[in-house]
């Protein structure tokens, strides 16, 4: 097994140098909310690190690495292509850095979608991907402001404003995005 360095390189080299800058943002908001939220911060670490290995991959390749790995969710492949950035990292994760925890996998899996019940571990690097100070779009402040006091309410928001933006744009939406915020405003009540 590598080293959490030598991990951080192999990962940076796949992708461009922006790209890795909100690699390293990710990977020290989920840390700090990990600490606030009661999930392992070495975990979240390392999700964070892996979360979107793949993102600058061709999207043939990253399908292709959906389709060789069954276990992986097929359905995301009829959704739309920036989904299929997350399955294709955890094969990459499982299969080329060794990483083992199911955890771990599950909150790269879902870092895109979400999914009905999510784990804290699921929630901080989702949350996370959302607000790490290089990100710029419209909310992100408030989005930063609700994560101070409630991660639920927060990704919330976050979601709300993926939905609206994939309404505008009259794409479809991954049932599980759905189930995600649904499950969340449950936690919420
Ligand atoms: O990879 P990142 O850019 O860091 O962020 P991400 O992995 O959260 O990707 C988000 C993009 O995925 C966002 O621009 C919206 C798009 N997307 C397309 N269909 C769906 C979706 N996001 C969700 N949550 N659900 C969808 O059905
Ligand atoms: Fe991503
Ligand atoms: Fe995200
Ligand atoms: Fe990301």
């Amino acid at each position: 097994n590598r080293t959490r360095e030598q991990l951080m390189e192999a990962v940076k080299a796949q992708m461009p140098e922006r790209r890795w800058q909100h690699t390293l943002g990710v990977m020290e908001t989920a840390v700090k909310l990990a600490k606030q939220y009661g999930a392992d911060p070495a975990k979240a670490d390392m999700a964070a690190i892996l979360h979107d290995v793949c993102k600058f991959w061709p999207v043939e390749k990253q399908a292709e690495t959906v389709r060789l790995n069954p276990e992986l969710p097929q359905d995301m492949l009829d959704y739309d292509k920036e989904l299929w950035h997350a399955p294709a990292a955890v094969a990459v994760a499982r299969d080329e850095y060794g990483v083992t925890d199911p955890e771990v996998l599950d909150a790269i899996l879902y870092h895109t979608s979400g999914r009905e019940r999510m784990t804290q571990l699921d929630k901080i690097v989702c949350l996370a991907d959302y607000i790490e100070p290089g990100r710029d779009f419209p909310n992100v402040h408030k989005i930063r402001e609700i994560a101070e006091y409630s991660v639920e309410k927060a990704l919330v928001a976050g979601f709300d404003s993926t939905i609206s933006f994939l309404l505008q744009q009259g794409k479809r939406i991954y049932p599980l995005t759905v189930l995600a915020r649904n499950g969340l405003l449950i936690e919420i009540k």
